[in-house]
């Protein structure tokens, strides 16, 4: 096994989107990185992000999250490739293999999940979205901490990176009320959900990080 790097920067736009569960995890395990933001603003809803523009041929996919380790020596791109690398140097992926691969399975239904909401956004079914889709999901996610977590963890006794996918993951709705309607029935759920910004560490995070749109 390799040493863990000296240090770690984690590239992204001024927003949570999908470099907040990489950052979530460096807090949640006090590890020191550097929080580099592309300025992004939104005219029109068009992204206008001219430092960007001129850097984005630097990176292997030309998209960000990346994460830079080692001043450069060695970099991870896709965002949940360096989530799974984080969670796993900072052990916050379960204690065991079949708790790891549990955990990866709620990252992979999530993508579903955000996959559906696009497509119903599209065809102008929200709706049906969170009272089919979202309800049917929470309550898989119920019936997976129920026989696999414990209070307050969606699987095994301890923060994992799928709690703070599930946080995260709620959190991107701009429909707050129809999220919380579709926790009411999966208590099991909601208790690992809300049980993330519990953390003390992520407590001071959520209330000092940047504040942004998304
Ligand atoms: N599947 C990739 C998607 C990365 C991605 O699409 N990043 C966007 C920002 S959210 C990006 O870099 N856009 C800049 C561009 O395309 O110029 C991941 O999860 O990391």
């Amino acid at each position: 096994m390799s040493s863990s790097p000296k240090t770690y920067k984690l590239i992204y736009f001024n927003v949570r989107a999908l470099a907040e569960n990489s950052r979530m995890l460096f807090k949640a395990a006090g590890v020191e990185f550097e929080d580099f933001r592309y300025p992004i603003e939104f005219t029109e809803g068009k992204p206008i992000r001219p430092e960007w523009d001129n850097d984005k041929s630097k990176y292997l996919f030309g998209k960000v999250p990346v994460l830079e380790l080692d001043g450069g020596k060695s970099s991870i791109s896709q965002s949940h490739a360096i989530e799974r690398y984080l969670a796993t140097e900072f052990k916050l992926i379960g204690d065991t293999h079949i708790e790891a691969a549990q955990i990866d399975s709620v990252g992979e239904q999530i993508n579903d999940l955000k996959q559906a909401y696009t497509k119903a956004k599209e065809s102008n079914d929200v709706k049906k979205f969170f009272e089919e889709d979202l309800q049917r999901s929470f309550q898989a996610f119920n019936k997976l901490a129920e026989t696999v977590g414990s209070n307050g963890f969606i699987v095994g006794k301890k923060l994992s990176l799928a709690d703070i996918q599930l946080y995260n993951f709620c959190q991107s709705f701009d429909d707050q009320a129809s999220v919380a309607k579709a926790l009411e029935s999966a208590k099991a759920l909601k208790a690992a959900v809300d049980n993330v910004p519990q953390n003390p560490n992520l407590k001071k995070w959520i209330a000092e990080r940047p504040k942004t749109q998304f």
